[in-house]
C-alpha cells in the first residue's frame, strides 16, 4: 500500500486532473466520494471499469465510496463527450437498465464493512420529486448561461448545426444538484469520473461553494486508449459488456488476452490490484519473452476473476485451451458455439445422424474439411482428424447423435488448428 490513495492512483496513471488541494485532503482525511453511472444501456461495459477501480481504491484506503445510479439523470442524457443529441429513453428502458447496472456495481464494492461501507443510491429519489419553479429559483439562479456556455460539452454542440436541446443543456445543473445533495446528506466532498465529466463535476463544486460556502473537490481519470488507436472496449462484434449474458466470460477473457504488448502494462495498473513489484516483473516478461504473453494472461485472469468470479474464470481458461486442442469435457453446446463462433459451420438434419449415423468421411466432405471421400480417408489414416479434440484412426468411423454435445454440437478438427462446428437441426 502507498501512503495515500492519491499516491496509489498517481503511480497507476489514473489521475488526469484534480482540483487544487485534492492530494492534501486525501492525505489528511477519510472522506466520502462519488461517481455517477447513467442507465443508458442494460449493462456496464469495460469502459466503466476504470471509474469502478477508482472507487475500489478509495475504499481500500478507508474512504467511503458512493455509486450513484442515474435513474433521474438518465431521463435527460448527458451531452458530455457526445457530438449528437441522445434519444430519450422510456421509463421502462431506464428501469430495466438500472437493475442490471445496480447489480453489477454491487459486485465490486464492500457494502457490509462497519467502517467505510460502500453506498449505492439512485438520483431518481431526489430528482424526480423536484419542482420546476423551485429548482429554477434555488439552483438555476446560481448559474449564468454565460458560464454554462463555456463548458466543453456545450461549446462543441454550438459549433455544430444540429445544436443542443434545452433538455441536455440543463443536464449539468442536475449533476451539480446531485453533488450538493450528497454533500448535504452524506457529507460527500469529492466527485470523480472520466475526463469527459470535468465540466459537470466543477459545476457541482461551484454550486456547493456558492450555496454552502464550502469547499468540494474533483478528480478525473484519463480516457483509456489503446495502441491501435481504436475505441477501447469495442471489438468487431461490438462493446465488451460486464453482463455475462451479453459478453460471455470466455469472450471477456479473450478481449484481455488480445491486449497489445504496448498497452498491457498500463492496463495491469488500471484494471488489477496487482502491486508495483508484480507489475514490474510482468513488464520485464513483456520485454524479454513477449511470446509467452504472461502479462496478458495475468491481466485476463485478474480482470475475469474480479468481474465474473473464480468459476467462470476457470471455464474461460478451459475454453481458451480448447482452441489449442484441449479437452472439451464439461463444456456445453452453448459454450462450444461461443468458442467456435468464427470457424466454418455446417448444419446436419437430425435423422442423418440418428441410429447408425453417417460416415465421418461423408461429414468431412459436407463441412469442407476434405474435398473428396478419398482425401478424407487419407487424412484419417495419417492421424490428422479429430472429433472433440480426440484423434480418430478408423476410416470407417460413423458419426452418431451420441457424439454431439447435448445432442447438438460436434467439433471436428483437421490437422493442428482447422476447426469445424457441426450442428444438428431437428426436422
Ligand atoms: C449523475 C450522473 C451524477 C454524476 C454522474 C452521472 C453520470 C454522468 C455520465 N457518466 C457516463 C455514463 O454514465 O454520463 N453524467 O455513461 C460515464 N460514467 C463513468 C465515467 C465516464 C462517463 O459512468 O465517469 O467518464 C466513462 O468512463 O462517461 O450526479
Amino acid at each position: 500500500m502507498e501512503n495515500s490513495v492519491y499516491e496509489e492512483l498517481a503511480w497507476r496513471g489514473m489521475i488526469y486532473d484534480a482540483t487544487e488541494g485534492t492530494r492534501e485532503l486525501l492525505e489528511k482525511e477519510k472522506i466520502a466520494v462519488y461517481i455517477g453511472f447513467d442507465p443508458t444501456a442494460p449493462s456496464l461495459h469495460v469502459g466503466s471499469l476504470l471509474p469502478i477501480m477508482a472507487l475500489v481504491h478509495m475504499q481500500r484506503y478507508g474512504h467511503q465510496p458512493i455509486a450513484v445510479a442515474g435513474g433521474g439523470t438518465g431521463m435527460i442524457g448527458d451531452p458530455s463527450g457526445k457530438s449528437q443529441e441522445r434519444p430519450i429513453l422510456s421509463r421502462e428502458e431506464i428501469e430495466f437498465n438500472l437493475k442490471g447496472i445496480k447489480a453489477q456495481l454491487m459486485r465490486f464494492l464492500d457494502f457490509d464493512r462497519p467502517q467505510n461501507p460502500a453506498l449505492l443510491v439512485n438520483n431518481a429519489d431526489w430528482l424526480l420529486p423536484l419542482n420546476l419553479i423551485g429548482f429554477l429559483r434555488d439552483i438555476g439562479k446560481h448559474f449564468t448561461v454565460n458560464y454554462m456556455l463555456t463548458k466543453e460539452s456545450v461549446r462543441r454542440r454550438l459549433q455544430q448545426d444540429n445544436g443542443i436541446s434545452f433538455t441536455e443543456f440543463s443536464y449539468m445543473l442536475l449533476q451539480a444538484y446531485d453533488f450538493l445533495t450528497l454533500y448535504d446528506e452524506r457529507n460527500c466532498v469529492m466527485q470523480m469520473g472520466g475526463s469527459d465529466q470535468w465540466g459537470n463535476i466543477t459545476a457541482g463544486i461551484d454550486l456547493i461553494r456558492k450555496v454552502r460556502g464550502a469547499r468540494a473537490y474533483g478528480l478525473v481519470l484519463p480516457l483509456v486508449t489503446n495502441a491501435a488507436g481504436t475505441k477501447f472496449g469495442k471489438t468487431e462484434s461490438g462493446a465488451v459488456w460486464l453482463d455475462p449474458k451479453r459478453t460471455s466470460p470466455y469472450r471477456f477473457y479473450q478481449f484481455w488476452i488480445n491486449t497489445d504488448d504496448r498497452d498491457v502494462v498500463q492496463y495491469l495498473k488500471y484494471f488489477t490490484l496487482l502491486g508495483k513489484e508484480e507489475i514490474a516483473e510482468l513488464e520485464r516478461a513483456v520485454a524479454e519473452e513477449p511470446e509467452k504473453r504472461l502479462a496478458q494472461r495475468t491481466l485476463a485472469r485478474e480482470v475475469t476473476r474480479m468481474v465474473h468470479g473464480e468459476e467462470a474464470l476457470a471455464k474461460a481458461e478451459k475454453a481458451s485451451r480448447v482452441l489449442f486442442g484441449g479437452d472439451i469435457a464439461g463444456l456445453s453446446a452453448d459454450d462450444l458455439r461461443d468458442i467456435f463462433r468464427d470457424v466454418p459451420h455446417a448444419v446436419i438434419p437430425a435423422e442423418e445422424v440418428a441410429g447408425d449415423g453417417m460416415a465421418l468421411v461423408d461429414l468431412m466432405v459436407r463441412v469442407g474439411a476434405a474435398s473428396s471421400k478419398s482425401e478424407a480417408r487419407r487424412l484419417i489414416k495419417s492421424g490428422g482428424v479429430y472429433l472433440a479434440n480426440k484423434r480418430v484412426t478408423d476410416a470407417l468411423r460413423r458419426v452418431k447423435t451420441a457424439d454431439f454435445v447435448d445432442g447438438e454440437v460436434l467439433i471436428l478438427r483437421r490437422g493442428q488448428k482447422n476447426y469445424y462446428l457441426v450442428q444438428v437441426k431437428d426436422g
